[in-house]
Formats: C-alpha cells, structure tokens, sequence
C-alpha cells in the first residue's frame, strides 16, 4: 500500500529553523517495516505543490500531524487533498489528542477527516493501515481511483462495516456521520521494539536544524532522538495529551545502536535528545554516558533540548555526562517566585535550581534556562521576581515564553473558568509572539506584554551578557538571526494587540 505522511505548513511568528518531523518519521519507520511504500511530505520544505505530489505518488491513505497552531493547515491540507483523491484521512498529534475537550471529534466534523489517532501513534497507526489495506484488496481497489459510484472512502466508513471498532486510541466517523470514540490502548511498554525513525523519507538537505536550543550546522549533519518517552509530573501548564504520565526508556544498547547510525553513517555533527524528562532514571543517564565514551561516540556534541528536571541533575551525574558529549543542557525554572512554583506543581524549589545551574556550569555544560512570563497568579512583583532570577541563574540562554493556556492543561481551564482568552484562532497558541494569550484578574495583557519585554531587554541587554555573547563562535554563526530577534524584542509595541481590540469590541 501506498502511504503518505504530511507535515502541514506553519510558519512561527518568530525566524525558527526546521527540522524533520520525529513523530512522522517513527510512523514512517513502522509504515515501512509493514511493507508499505512511504513518501513523507514536509510543507515546511517542500517545493512541490500537494496536489502535484498526490498525483504523482497516488496514496492510498494520507497521515497528517497537527500540533494546536498546526490543525487549521491540517484541516486545509485534509480538504485540499480530497478534492484531488478519494483516499482516507487520518489526523494524529497533540491537538487531536486532547480528548477533555473533544478534540478528537473537533477536528472529525471537519468533512475530510475520516480517523483520529490519539496519543501515540505507531500500534493504532498499523493497525489503520492493515484495515485499509485488506479492506482495499478486499474490493480489488488496487488504485485509488475515486471513479466507483460510491467514493472508497464512504465504502470504508459504513456504519454497517464499523471496521474500525477494534483500534483503540483512535475516533473516527462512520460514513452515516456518526463520531465514535474507542477506549485508550496501553502505552508502548517496550520502546526498543520500535525501529528507529526513518530519516530516509525526508529530504534532508533542506533541513536547517533544531531551534533555539542548537546552533547553526548543516541540517542534514543535525538529528534528534528521543531516549525515553513520557513525564512522571503534570506541571500546570505543560501540554501532555500525547505522552502519558507513565514515564518509559529505551535501553541503554538500543539508544547507543541508533546513536552510533546517526553519527557514523548519517554523519551526525550535532544530535538534540528531545525527552521531556530525560534524568528520571539516574543510573540509566550513567550507563548511556558510559556507553558512549566506550563506544568513542562522545566526539558529537549533544544537547538536551528540553530541559532535564533540576532536582535530578547532580554533580557527578553532570560530569559523566560531558566526559560523554553533553555541550548544552536546558531546565525548565519557569518562575522566580517561590508561590508561583508551588502553584505550577513543578515539585522542586529555587535553592535545587540554583544548585542544578552551578553543577552544569561547574561541570563545563552551557546552560539553557526556560521562563514563563504571565502565570495564571502572576503579579508585576511576581514576574520581576522571574527575570531577577534569571539574571542571578545566568543562562548563556534565558528562553522567555508567553504564557499559553494549551487545551487540556490546568491553566486552560482556569482561563476558561475565571478568565478570557484573547485568542480566537488555534493558530493564535505560538508562545514566541509578543501578544498575551488571555487575562485573569489583575493579570492584564498591558501588563504581561510589558514584563515580557522587559524580560529580554533586562536579561540580554547586560555588558556582562553581551561581552560574553560576542565571544562565542556560536553567536556570528547565527549573527543575522541573533539580530533580527534582538530587534523585534527590544523594540516595544505602542498599540494594544489587534486582537484584543477586535474581542474588545466584539463584547
Ligand atoms: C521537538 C519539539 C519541537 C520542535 C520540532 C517540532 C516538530 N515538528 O516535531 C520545535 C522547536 C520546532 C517545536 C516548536 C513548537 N512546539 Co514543540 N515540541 C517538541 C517536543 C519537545 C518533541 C516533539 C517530538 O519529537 N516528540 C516525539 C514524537 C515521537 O512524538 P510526536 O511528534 O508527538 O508524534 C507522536 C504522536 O503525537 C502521534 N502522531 C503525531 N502525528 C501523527 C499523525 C498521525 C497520522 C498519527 C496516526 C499519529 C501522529 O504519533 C507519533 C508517534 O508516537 C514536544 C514535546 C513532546 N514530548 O512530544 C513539543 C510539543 C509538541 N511542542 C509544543 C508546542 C506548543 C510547540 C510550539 C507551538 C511552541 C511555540 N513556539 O509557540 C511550536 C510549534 C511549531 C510548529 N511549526 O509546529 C507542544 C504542543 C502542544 C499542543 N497542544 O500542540 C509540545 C507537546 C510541548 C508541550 N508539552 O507543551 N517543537
Ligand atoms: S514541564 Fe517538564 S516536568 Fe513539567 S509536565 Fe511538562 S515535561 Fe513534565
């Protein structure tokens, strides 16, 4: 069967660079182990236009992945591609998989989608694709070719078939019209029974690389990898519809194995480990960072992308991780206020912060520190607090967020209940724009926008900061975009959004 993988286009309000889609690539790599032949389509790179590629590669059944600013361009590519073929569509990600507020039957009333996945994608993902495919060699519909009087599609979706009863984690719409909702399947307990993903889908060489945790190397020379999946903790504000709270590892050999792959045969020059919460086993980091001082793999600097949970982060822990290639490590430290960080439920408190910084500076490690500015809760007061504490920690990065109430976190139903969003598009959840996402009491968007500004000028415009920043090789090689966003965050808007004076007036 023929399989097409879509990435739809959308684009930051901020200069970001691009890299391959993990979530595609792993669902690739067991698309391909199922024999399928599988074409990845990134709008994010791709020159051809969709309708050409549909064409050209006729799938038989289509994979769009939809993040929340990333589901209106799911929607739009879903309808674009229906309008070329008659072929089932199937939407995964995190947005679809915020089942608390519906939206896995959201996006289903969109007339082109057909399935949801939810959650982890890979058991029911081949599970789809053995129906379809059997379904299709079942009615000797080799080809798709949409001229059958009933389309293939509706045929696929009888309720009286209700083929797809079985797969769990997944919703989908009977051709009747009907939403149904199967019950969540088990996680993938044993993660090295994955293959590894399949960056051979993609084209590589139009690829930049991870950002802003990873600096300016040839794109095709930069990978990811994820060592383990999930996160034990449920902080306030975080998005975890996709990765459940059970917190899982590959093996220390398998994740060595693909190591080895990308630095030996694709050439890795740089390798970004995306887990959420990836020192959650200490003796398991051990291992892997004596694995791959053995293995002599320790010569490709890597990064910890996301943040490594500060009150697990230990000297000797830090060592043995730059004696193995750690160069960057990021920690979520997301507020300076002590209520605050009670409040978001991040179970550590400021004095381990500290403690966690020291360690990774004193170990040799760069470090990355990630702040929220706009907290549900947040005063002026409160959010000073956050940039003071910013400055103490020092981070070579200070990476300010808008605060976003995502769908499915505690702070969106907070806003929901007490506040109002000032957003009224999904495409409005980017947390790099300068524009508040909603007010809550005395938190007003004036007021958030102010201290986010301040934030970056306070933070970035010191002499100590900035003698130190010229010194690095790293800032001329991002020398243009370094600028382009010094400006944008330095310079302050006069007006209020547009958009809040457009909610404004609507009330
Ligand atoms: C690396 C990363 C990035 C990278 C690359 C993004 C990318 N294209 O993959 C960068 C830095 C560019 C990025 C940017 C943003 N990100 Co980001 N990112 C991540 C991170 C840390 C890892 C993503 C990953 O590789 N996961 C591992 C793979 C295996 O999982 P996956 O991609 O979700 O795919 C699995 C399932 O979702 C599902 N699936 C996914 N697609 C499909 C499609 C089909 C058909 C099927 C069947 C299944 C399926 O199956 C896959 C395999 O199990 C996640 C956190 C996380 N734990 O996932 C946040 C995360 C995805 N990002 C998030 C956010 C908010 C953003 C931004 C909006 C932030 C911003 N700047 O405002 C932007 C949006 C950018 C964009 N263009 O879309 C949120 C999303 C929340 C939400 N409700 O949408 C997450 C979950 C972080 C969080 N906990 O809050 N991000
Ligand atoms: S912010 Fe980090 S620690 Fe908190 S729930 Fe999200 S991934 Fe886990």
């Amino acid at each position: 069967m023929r399989v097409a993988l879509i990435n739809p286009k959308f684009r930051l309000p901020i200069d970001t660079r691009t890299t391959p889609h993990l979530g595609l690539a792993y669902l690739g790599a067991v698309s391909e182990r199922r024999g399928d032949e599988v074409r990845v389509y990134d709008a994010d790179v791709e020159e051809q236009p969709l309708a050409d590629f549909l064409h050209e590669f006729r799938p038989h059944l289509v994979g769009i992945t939809a993040n929340t600013p990333q589901v209106n361009p799911a929607w739009r590519t879903a309808a674009a591609i229906k309008k070329e073929l008659d072929i089932p569509i199937v939407l995964g990600g995190p947005h679809v998989s915020v089942v608390s507020e519906d939206l896995d039957f959201e996006s289903l009333r969109q007339p082109p989608v057909d399935l949801v996945v939810r959650g982890e994608g890979e058991v029911p993902w081949i599970e789809i694709c053995n129906i379809v495919d059997s379904f299709l060699r079942d009615q000797g519909d080799g080809h798709v070719t949409g001229t059958s009087e009933v389309p293939v599609t509706s045929r696929l979706m009888v309720p009286q078939l209700d083929l797809f009863r079985d797969v769990k984690s997944t919703s989908y719409k009977t051709s009747d019209g009907q939403l149904h909702r199967n019950t969540d399947g088990p996680v993938i307990a044993d993660l090295d029974s994955l293959p590894w993903p399949a960056y051979n889908l993609f084209k590589m060489d139009r690829y930049t690389n991870l950002q802003p945790a990873t600096d300016a190397v040839d794109g095709s020379r930069s990978f990811s990898i994820m060592t383990s999946r999930g996160c034990p903790y449920r902080c306030t504000f975080c998005s975890q519809s996709i990765m459940p709270i059970k917190w899982r590892a590959r093996s220390s050999e398998n994740v060595v194995e693909e190591w080895r792959h990308l630095v030996q045969d694709l050439g890795a020059l740089e390798i970004g480990v995306l887990d959420d919460s990836a020192n959650i086993r200490r003796p398991r980091l051990m291992q892997l960072a004596d694995m791959l001082i053995a293995e002599k793999l320790n010569h490709v600097p890597w990064i910890f992308v996301n943040g490594i949970r500060a009150n697990l982060a230990d000297m000797d822990l830090l060592v043995k991780m730059k004696q193995a290639g750690l160069k960057r490590t990021a920690f979520g430290v997301e507020t300076g206020d002590p209520d605050m960080l009670i409040r978001i439920d991040k179970h550590v408190d400021h004095d381990t912060i500290r403690q966690a910084f020291k360690n990774a500076k004193a170990a040799g490690i760069e470090t990355i520190g990630f702040f929220i500015i706009g907290l549900p809760g947040d005063t002026r007061a409160s959010m000073q607090r956050t940039i003071d504490f910013a400055i103490e920690l020092d981070p070579m990065i200070a990476n300010f967020s808008m605060m976003t109430p995502y769908p499915g976190t505690a702070v969106y139903r907070e806003v929901k209940k007490h506040g109002r969003f000032l957003m009224n598009d999904w495409e409005d959840y980017v947390f790099f724009d300068q524009r508040a996402r909603y007010e809550l009491g005395d938190l007003t968007a004036e007021l958030v926008e102010e201290m986010y500004r301040k934030a970056y000028r306070q933070f970035y415009w010191r002499p100590k900061y900035i003698v130190r920043t010229l010194r690095r090789k790293d800032f001329w090689m991002n020398f243009g975009r370094n600028a382009r966003l010094a400006w944008r965050t330095v310079v302050p808007r006069r007006e209020k959004t547009a958009l809040r004076q457009a909610m404004g007036a609507a009330l």
